[in-house]
């Protein structure tokens, strides 16, 4: 992870109107994170017998673009429903959290967190949000599209890993703090990633607080693997991407034409994952890694896991968290689950 801010490295933004609501601080210095931290999960991820990238690097630009992308697929069904579950249940989401800051982890465009500004400003009550993101292009622009369209908006974004966030959050101004993450983002994390940021959820969270969690469900393997498997390719193209990504930033020399987009759910562990299938036995180089990779033809770079969960068992894991989950909305298929928790005392 990467270290904390030095001072040049933490600044604020004010300067016109809309830039009077907006606060955006730097927890992250992207000079530090590129060839240390980064270059070290590469090499391990690399040399173990099943080969590994880390998710992350799915998101650089172009990843970004096709991953926005991705969200309007046909087959991607997971955006719209959880929209669909927020258009219908926001206002409710609001009148039981009450006045709170809406922090949000992965901010991205912040297109779904409209229905709940919506829902908050609609029984009046103070605006304030707090997105988090690695990417500060992303994380500006959409913060001065929100402040353009609420008026009554106040924004201090961070420019910042889940992690580092969580680690320096500051006492809200306002009476209790709602911490959002949604899109099923949770998916991407293993079991002990998984303990890992609840414990990091639950450090940050005071009792009284609020965390709004949306999930993908486990349904058929057949619209799962369409989900990951579109027709336009789109998803192929997110995964290779990140080869494009490793090349530009670590000088390497990997062939695209030469890996396939491979992805499957596996049932036995309830996870699509998603893989780069080598075509053909060859070597790539890493240079700012000093790295050399061989690969036999067949074999495979696991790129991602996107763990479908199973509601009961999820209601049960918030609970052992102390994380008491109030209520869940769900799509009339249940599909996808918005579950609202609130922190209990230690
Ligand atoms: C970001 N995450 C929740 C997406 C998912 O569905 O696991 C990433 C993704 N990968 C391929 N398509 C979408």
């Amino acid at each position: 992870m990467t270290a904390f801010p030095s001072p040049d490295s933490t600044h604020t933004d004010s300067h016109s109107k809309i830039e009077e609501r907006l606060q955006v601080e730097y927890l992250l210095n992207p000079n530090l994170a590129s060839e240390t931290e980064d270059g070290k999960d590469i090499i391990f991820g690399l040399t173990q017998p099943q080969k590994s990238l880390s998710p992350r690097y799915f998101y650089d630009d172009r990843g970004s673009q096709l991953f926005e992308q991705i969200c309007e697929l046909p087959e991607y069904y997971p955006t719209r429903t959880e929209a669909w579950i927020l258009q219908q249940y926001a206002t409710e989401v609001a009148q039981m959290t009450g006045i709170c800051e809406l922090m949000e982890l992965g901010s991205g465009s912040s297109t779904k967190t409209r229905l709940l500004l919506d829902a908050y400003q609609g029984l009046g009550y103070p605006l304030r949000y707090v997105p988090i993101d690695v990417s500060a292009g992303i994380l500006q622009a959409s913060a001065k599209q929100l402040l353009a369209d609420y008026p009554a908006l106040q924004v201090h974004g961070l420019v910042s890993t889940y992690e580092l966030a969580l680690q320096n959050l500051t006492p809200t101004p306002l009476p209790s703090r709602t911490i959002c993450f949604l899109g099923s983002t949770l998916g991407n994390f293993n079991q002990i990633e998984c303990d890992h940021f609840f414990s990091q959820i639950t450090t940050a969270l005071e009792p009284g607080d609020y965390f709004l969690l949306g999930i993908d469900l486990q349904k058929a393997k057949d619209i799962l693997e369409a989900a990951y498997n579109d027709t336009q390719g789109v998803t192929a193209e997110f995964n290779l991407n990140m080869l494009r990504h490793l090349n530009w930033r670590f000088q390497g020399n990997f062939d695209l034409s030469l890996f396939d987009h491979q992805a499957f759910y596996n049932t036995s562990d309830a996870q699509i994952e998603m893989h780069l299938y080598a075509k053909r036995s060859h070597s790539v180089r890493l240079d700012a890694l000093d790295l050399t990779v061989h690969f036999t033809e067949g074999e495979t770079i696991l790129t991602e896991i996107s763990r479908k969960f199973d509601l009961e068992q999820m209601q049960q894991y918030l609970t052992k968290q102390r994380l008491k989950p109030l209520q869940t909305w769900t799509d009339p298929q249940h599909w996808f689950a918005l579950l609202l928790c609130q922190m209990l005392k230690s």
